[in-house]
C-alpha cells in the first residue's frame, strides 16, 4: 500500500480504537490524563489491560517490566510511563508484524481462508481482492462456503465490486471440488492470486476441520505447492476465545497467517497482544470496519501508538 494511504489507515485505526462506545484506547487515554506515577495507577493499568483481554501472562510481564524501571527511577513521570508502555507493546508485537508477500513465482499464488462463522472471512476476502486488483494483479475468488446459498451471493458481490473473477457452484456442492476447479481455472486463465473461501460452521467442529483438511489436500493435488498461505480470520471481539479457535484451526490445517477483524469499537482488542505472545503466528492484516478500505497491514508501532496515545 502506498505510504500515503497507509498513513490514512492508521489515523482511522486510532480513531476507531478510540471510539467512545467501549473502544479499547479510551480507557488508556483517561488513565494517562495528568497524574503522577503511584501504586494506584499501576493497579489501574493492570485492571484495564485485563479488561481489554490482554490476558494474565502478558499483563504480568508488562507490569513487571514497568515496576522494575520505576524502582530504578528510570521513569519519573506519567509521560515516561506512557512511552515505556508503548515501546514495550511495540516490542511484543514486532515479531508477528510480518506482511503477506505474494510470491510471483507461484501462479496462481493460492490463499486458503479459514475461520469460524461470522469472523469476517468473506468480507476480508473482498477487501483483499480490492487491494490486489488495485495493485494490478489478476484475482480469482473461489466460493468455497457452499453451506449457505447467501454465502455464494455475498462473495459474488465482492467479486463484482473488486473486479475479481469468481468460481462458484450451486449451494451444497463439495467445497473441495470448488477449490480444485478454481485452481485449475485460475491456472489456465493466468490468474495471479486465487483466494478460496470456506464455510465456518458445519454440524460439528470435527466435521468442519475434516472438510478444511480435505480442501487443503485437494488444492495440493492441483498444485503440489498450494496453498501458499493459510489465513485464519479471527474476530477480535471473541477475546480469549479467539486464542482457543486459533489453536484448533492451526492443529487441523496449519495456519500461516492471521487476519484480526472488528478492531473498530471492540473493548477486547488487547487480545492482539495475547495472540502475538502466545501463538507467534504472523499477523498479516487487521480489519477496522465493514468497507473495502477498512483494512490494512498490521504495523506494530502504529498499533501500539493507536492503543496507548489517546486523544
Ligand atoms: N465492524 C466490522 N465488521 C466487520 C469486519 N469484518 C467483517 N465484518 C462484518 O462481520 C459480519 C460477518 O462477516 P463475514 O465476512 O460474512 O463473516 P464470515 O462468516 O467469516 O464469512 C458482516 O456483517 C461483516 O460486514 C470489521 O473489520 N469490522
Ligand atoms: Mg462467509
Amino acid at each position: 500500500m502506498p505510504a500515503e494511504s497507509q498513513g490514512g489507515f492508521f489515523a482511522r485505526l486510532k480513531d476507531r480504537l478510540m471510539k467512545p462506545q467501549g473502544g479499547l484506547a479510551s480507557g488508556f487515554a483517561r488513565l494517562f490524563g495528568a497524574r503522577r506515577i503511584d501504586a494506584e495507577i499501576l493497579e489501574e493499568l493492570e485492571t484495564r489491560l485485563l479488561q481489554a483481554d490482554v490476558g494474565v501472562a502478558v499483563t504480568t510481564e508488562l507490569l513487571e517490566g514497568l515496576r522494575k524501571r520505576i524502582a530504578r527511577h528510570q521513569l519519573d513521570d506519567i509521560e515516561a510511563l506512557r512511552q515505556a508502555l508503548r515501546e514495550d507493546i511495540t516490542a511484543l508485537l514486532q515479531p508477528v508484524a510480518k506482511p503477506l508477500v505474494i510470491d510471483r513465482g507461484h501462479k496462481p499464488y493460492t490463499i486458503l481462508v479459514v475461520g469460524v462463522n461470522g469472523s469476517g472471512k468473506t468480507t476480508s476476502i473482498g477487501k483483499l481482492a480490492t487491494r490486489y486488483t488495485r495493485d494490478g494483479l489478476k484475482v480469482m475468488l473461489a466460493a468455497g462456503d457452499t453451506f449457505r446459498a447467501a454465502a455464494v451471493e455475498q462473495i459474488g458481490i465482492w467479486a463484482d465490486r473488486s473486479g475479481a473473477e469468481l468460481i462458484a457452484q450451486q449451494s451444497g456442492a463439495d467445497p473441495a471440488a470448488v477449490a480444485f476447479d478454481a485452481l485449475n481455472a485460475a491456472r489456465s486463465r493466468g490468474v495471479d492470486v486465487l483466494i478460496a473461501d470456506t464455510a465456518g460452521r458445519l454440524q460439528a467442529q470435527a466435521h468442519l476441520m475434516e472438510e478444511l483438511r480435505k480442501v487443503r489436500r485437494v488444492l495440493g493435488k492441483a498444485d503440489a505447492t498450494a496453498p501458499h498461505e493459510v489465513l485464519l480470520v479471527l474476530d477480535a471481539n471473541q477475546g480469549q476465545n479467539a486464542l482457543a479457535q486459533a489453536k484448533q484451526f492451526h492443529d487441523a490445517v496449519g495456519v500461516t497467517g492471521l487476519v484480526l477483524t472488528k478492531l473498530d469499537g471492540t473493548a477486547k482488542g488487547g487480545i492482539v497482544l495475547a495472540i502475538a505472545k502466545q501463538l507467534g503466528l504472523p499477523i498479516r492484516f487487521i480489519g477496522i470496519g465493514e468497507g473495502a478500505d477498512d483494512f490494512g497491514e498490521f504495523d506494530a508501532a502504529a498499533f501500539a501508538a493507536a492503543l496507548i496515545d489517546g486523544e
